[in-house]
């Protein structure tokens, strides 16, 4: 690193000074005019994370769900997963570095702190459809540059697949984009081979986001294996508008354009970076839906895994575990389900891929999804080299091999999600009818509340028990005593400036009622910002 050099190119990216961000749930994330400083200190610092490592990190230019005029980064560590969480206070120094000298004093320091050694590291980098996406990436460029590292623009990508593309580079395996599409395709056939596909094809809502061009080619791919209409498929307008993964979510109504979708149909959205998924489908003639959400999504995706499990030869020392990670927003209805009929063991962690993905390598399948879709399914090394051993004379070895292959061993992405629920209604000869027979949801409801400051709003117990303010955990208490069946908890949002409110209760009446009691509490105890709920 030359130091003259930084200097120049950290003058060119000062910060606004008037805005204090912070490394949220998944990055750093604003409203885009906000964030060139940031983005390009994420640059310094990827660049010095693939120094430490010895390897190659990532960067994706996006805000996910969040409007059109927000962005945000998403940095990724050398194994594909998200940052490793110690080096977060790392990011948040450097961005919170009030000029040239404050920038490169933090970068001294942490090349002192970490030991870092000299050289030239390599960063990725990609972005999603935002306008805002060009002059971000070239920020980012920046940094890396400046620390004389290399950036690589891979472009336009959905957030999974650059998560992919790292994984794939540092094991020394086929990393392009054509590798993706290739294993997710390739796995999908074998392990669809000798299965009858629906007669209705799925209708997917692509939140006129990355996702539409790129399940595009993976649909083409396939074709005529699988049949897929997309819909949202803008690149220009309408991202998340009315759409996507987070609108279904929160809402539970119709997404824009699917207004004449028929009664039934089998229906999937994707969120505005293509890390989400939900299933849907419309119910009655308004425009109601039937959400298939991501703890639907794990409990179909462990009962595929478990019963290709239990037709592998008896294994000779102890049999692979498989575990399922939730967060408190899971319903208590799937948690229930389970518990009683998978008999398998689940871990609640704080929202944020990251804490999950940790808890579900601690089994030899670790199946972790949030309620907002966003999840995957993990295979732990001991368990692929057994499958390997049995592979060539066992039908299921080579299926389960074949789910490793497709599902993204990364990150939680909405387009090998697809193909992992298509593949596991069809190996089960199921339509959506069966899916939703597994269980009924407890009525519940999601609302978020803006307030001056979100940090006022801490918590424990995996979110489920508010700290400060101090009145309000006794607030939530006695609103959820007086709710038949309820449940209830808040908690700041690392993406939006909200506090998200959860209530689960015997009726969607209660559901909604509780709900919006603990909102107002949230309001008065946290100053919340204009009318309350
Ligand atoms: C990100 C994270 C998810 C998290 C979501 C909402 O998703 O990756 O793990 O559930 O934010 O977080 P919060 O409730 O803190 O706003 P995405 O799809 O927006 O990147």
């Amino acid at each position: 690193m030359d130091l003259g050099t930084l200097k120049e190119s950290c003058s060119q990216y000062s910060n606004p000074g008037n805005v204090k961000l912070t490394y949220g749930t998944a990055g750093f994330r604003a409203e885009a005019s906000l964030l060139p400083s940031t983005v390009y200190r994420c640059g310094l610092l990827m660049a010095m994370r693939a120094l430490k490592t010895g390897a190659v990190t990532g960067l994706v230019v996006t805000a996910s769900h969040n409007p059109v005029e927000d962005n945000g980064v998403k940095l990724v560590d050398p194994t594909g997963y998200m940052l490793e969480q110690t080096w977060e206070a790392w990011a948040n120094k450097l961005a919170a570095a009030d000029d040239v000298d404050g920038t490169c004093t933090v970068v001294q320091e942490l090349f002192q702190v970490e030991d870092i050694p000299y050289g030239s590291g390599t960063v990725m980098l990609a972005h999603d459809t935002r306008p805002s996406a060009d002059g971000l990436v070239k920020a980012a460029a920046a940094g890396v540059a400046a620390m004389g590292s290399l950036p690589i623009a891979c472009g336009l990508l959905t957030t999974p697949q650059l998560h992919w593309m790292v994984r794939q580079c540092n094991a020394g395996l086929k990393h392009k984009e054509k590798a993706y599409f290739e294993a997710l395709a390739t796995g999908f056939a074998r392990l669809v081979s000798g299965h009858t596909a629906p007669s209705e094809g799925l209708i997917v809502d692509c939140a006129n986001g990355v996702g539409a061009g790129k399940l595009q080619v993976l649909a083409d791919r396939l074709a005529p294996g699988m049949a897929a209409e997309l819909r949202n498929t803008s690149t220009e307008a309408g991202l998340n508008d009315a759409c996507g993964a987070d609108f279904l979510q929160k809402e539970r109504r119709l997404p824009a354009g699917f207004q004449h979708v028929p009664a039934g149909a089998r229906c999937a959205s994707l969120d505005g970076d293509a890390d989400r998924l939900v299933y849907f489908r419309r119910q009655g003639s308004g425009d109601e839906v039937h959400l298939f959400d991501g703890d639907r999504i794990a409990v179909l995706a462990a009962l595929l895994v478990m019963d290709l499990l239990k037709s592998l030869p008896p294994a000779e020392q102890r049999p692979p575990t498989v575990g399922i990670v939730q967060t408190a927003y899971a319903n208590g209805a799937s948690t229930e389900y389970i518990h009683e009929n998978l008999k398998c063991e689940v871990r609640v962690t704080p929202t944020g891929v990251k804490h999950l993905h940790t808890a579900a390598e601690e089994f030899d399948v670790g199946v972790y999804f949030e309620a907002n879709g966003h999840g995957t399914v993990l295979f732990s090394a001991a368990l692929v080299q057994r499958l390997h051993e049995l592979g060539a004379d066992s039908g299921p070895a080579k299926a389960l091999l074949a789910l490793v292959d497709m599902v993204n061993q990364a990150v939680g992405d909405a387009l090998s999600g697809v193909l992992l629920v298509e593949a596991a209604l069809r190996r089960k000869n199921w339509g959506l009818p069966e899916w939703a027979a597994l269980y009924t949801d407890l009525p519940s409801r999601q609302l978020k509340v803006k307030v001056a400051d979100r940090s006022v709003v801490t918590t424990s117990d995996a979110e489920t028990r508010v700290v400060t303010p101090s009145c309000l955990q006794h607030l939530i208490d006695s609103a959820v005593n007086a709710a038949p069946s309820g449940r209830a908890f808040v908690r700041p949002s690392g993406t939006e400036d909200v506090v998200r409110v959860y209530a689960e209760a015997a009726t969607q009446a209660a559901a909604d009622d509780l709900a919006r009691l603990v909102a107002r509490h949230v309001h008065s105890a946290a100053a919340g910002v204009g009318p309350p709920p």
